[in-house]
């Protein structure tokens, strides 16, 4: 059975900022910290390296209810049974994408204006990234930030949950949740923190404070 997707906390992978832990340390870590769901998104990897790195993460979030979802490539979303795959505008189109992972595995799709937040069919894409809410060194050459009352008209004309991206920190979650986000996504706010455990934590704990 696949695993439920919960984007309350979202950790997207960076290799590069997850340097000094790994990917799999930082992965396990932010699990045991509160991460409901983990991207693995490595623009630089070829599909193999992909695969390998998705085995060894999956590995470490076998039993944990934490879905994996692949960044951008759809052969090794499928060749890992990942539960899902993540694409941008500038990727193919959802449809494609949803005709080749098939009918189980969870689409998301970055949306950063209002109209192309509006334009999912949610019988084909299953959540939508939101953003950047802030501008982020994270994303070189990102889109213009929103700010929440951009994230807000999004999430108001998303016919799907839509999880906010882009400079997110833990004190952002009453925002984020007040905009009708259904989570909070990060990189660098876990990624490459000296103690990413903590760091999922307090997001975590802060998501859990503003939910109650
Ligand atoms: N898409 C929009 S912003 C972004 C992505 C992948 C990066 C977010 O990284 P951070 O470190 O959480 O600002
Ligand atoms: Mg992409």
């Amino acid at each position: 059975m696949r695993v439920p997707l919960d984007l309350s906390l979202y950790l997207v992978l960076d290799p590069d900022l997850c340097a000094v832990h790994g990917l799999v340390e930082t992965t396990r870590a932010a699990v045991a910290g509160g991460v409901t769901a983990v991207q693995l998104r490595d623009k630089k990897a070829d599909t193999a390296h992909l695969v390998e790195t998705g085995r060894a993460l999956k590995a470490a979030l076998a039993g944990a209810g934490v879905c994996l979802i692949v960044n951008d490539d759809v052969q090794a979303a499928i060749a890992l049974e990942a539960d899902g795959l993540h694409i941008g505008q500038d990727d193919m189109t959802a449809l494609a994408a949803r005709r080749m992972i098939g009918p189980d595995m969870v689409l998301g799709l970055s949306v950063e204006t209002p109209q192309l937040a509006a334009a999912i069919d949610p019988s084909i894409v299953d959540y939508a990234g939101a953003g950047p809410v802030f501008a982020t060194a994270t994303k070189p050459g990102h889109k213009e930030p929103v700010g929440f009352p951009g994230l807000a008209e999004m999430v108001a004309v998303a016919p799907v949950p839509a999880v906010a991206i882009g400079g997110l920190k833990a004190n952002h979650a009453r925002p984020v949740f007040a905009a009708g986000a259904a989570g909070l996504c990060v990189v660098s706010a876990i990624c490459g923190q000296p103690d990413p455990e903590a760091a999922a934590r307090l997001l975590a704990d802060a998501i859990r404070k503003v939910r109650s």
